[in-house]
């Protein structure tokens, strides 16, 4: 495989002269966001895992149900009682926690649904930024987007770190996010025989006010009583429910705040012109790769490293401003941003 860095390869894209001007008419563009489709810029991609795990022949939309929360707090295991088997590993052994984002499929009483989920919103495993980047990446990916959020997080009152995660998330999804979110609190076993109302009734306004702040409320899991299907069917209703209340939208990544949209959209153009170099490494995978499933594994990690690093170079103007210039040096004719 090709070892050169991105970076390297970006240093010969402008040798090459490839345009960094900004085409707002180009047809690879969605009209409507200004930024390049997923479709064509994830055409080849499949930097997650999918596991089939129903081979559904209902036609119903599939609900798309992205998992967010801390890690440990009982993501994997609440996506694993919802499709009601082991898809997700669900474990407190830091070795074994979602690093990447994971995509299961399978149904609700008939409903096809699709399952999503993501590496802890806390710096255990990861810094904060890659997470972050980790969870935006394929919020974009499983076009147009999640119809709803789960924020998983277990029973009790919001502690200081809980406040900063959700602060984060509003951060990188725009306020928009809570009104696709539901709560689910896990741990349902420590209720005690207290119905779940009342325990929310008597715990912290904080709390109280952050559920709020959520249009589709909240349950309470317990993943250690599979036995009980009772709170997966009362969370079919409830995600249908605000699905009808978001009048059938889904979150896209049009909700992003602007901040974020810019980087995107920077990001896009760089794997934009990066196209035709990726493709190239891509082929020759396909003919240094002994399998199938090797060729797939090294595909994904180099999205991921050309995706980080496309990020890198759009979060960092110092560094565009250096690409721009010797463009501009180049082709004096050009517009040179990206
Ligand atoms: N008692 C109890 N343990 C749970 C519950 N949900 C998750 N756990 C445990 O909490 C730990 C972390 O769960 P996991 O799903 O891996 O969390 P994740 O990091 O958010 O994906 C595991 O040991 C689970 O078995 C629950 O409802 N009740
Ligand atoms: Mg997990």
């Amino acid at each position: 495989m090709d070892s050169k860095t991105a970076d390297e390869d970006i240093d010969e894209s402008e040798e090459d002269g490839i345009d960094f001007e900004e085409d707002e008419n180009d047809s690879s563009l969605d009209s409507s966001t200004g930024y390049a489709t997923s479709e064509k810029l994830y055409e080849n991609v499949q930097n997650v895992e999918e596991t089939r795990l129903t081979a559904s022949t209902n036609l119903q939309e599939e609900l798309r149900i992205m998992l967010l929360g801390a890690t440990g707090s009982g993501k994997s295991s609440t996506g694993n009682t919802i499709l009601s088997c082991s898809a997700f590993k669900s474990d407190m052994q830091l070795s074994r926690v979602t690093q990447f984002c994971e995509r299961a499929s399978g149904n609700i009483s008939g409903q096809p649904v699709a399952i999503i989920d993501t590496p802890g919103l806390n710096r255990i495993h990861h810094t904060e930024k890659e997470v972050t980047r980790e969870i935006l990446k394929s919020t974009s990916l499983y076009t147009p987007g999640p119809h709803v959020f789960l924020l998983v997080m277990p029973v009790g009152n919001l502690s200081n770190d809980d406040k900063s995660m959700h602060k984060l998330i509003e951060s990188m999804f725009g306020e928009s996010i809570w009104k696709y979110t539901i709560i689910v609190f896990t741990h349902g076993d420590r209720l005690e025989g207290k119905t779940a109302n009342d325990v929310i009734a008597y715990s912290d306004k904080e709390l109280r006010s952050f559920i709020h702040k959520c249009s589709g409320g909240f349950l309470f899991f317990n993943n250690k009583d599979t036995t009980n299907y009772e709170p997966v069917t009362e969370l079919l209703k409830k995600v249908q429910t605000l699905v009808a209340i978001n009048g059938k939208s889904c979150y896209t990544t049009s909700f992003y705040p602007a901040s974020e949209r810019k980087i995107k959209k920077k990001m896009e153009k760089v794997l934009e012109m990066r196209k035709d170099k990726i493709e190239q490494q891509e082929r020759e995978l396909m003919i240094h790769c002994k399998t199938e499933q090797e060729v797939e594994r090294k595909k994904q990690e180099l999205w991921r490293a050309e995706e980080n690093n496309a990020r890198k170079m759009a979060e960092n103007p110092a560094k565009q401003k250096k690409m721009s210039m010797k463009l501009a040096k180049r082709c004096p004719d050009r517009k040179s941003s990206i």
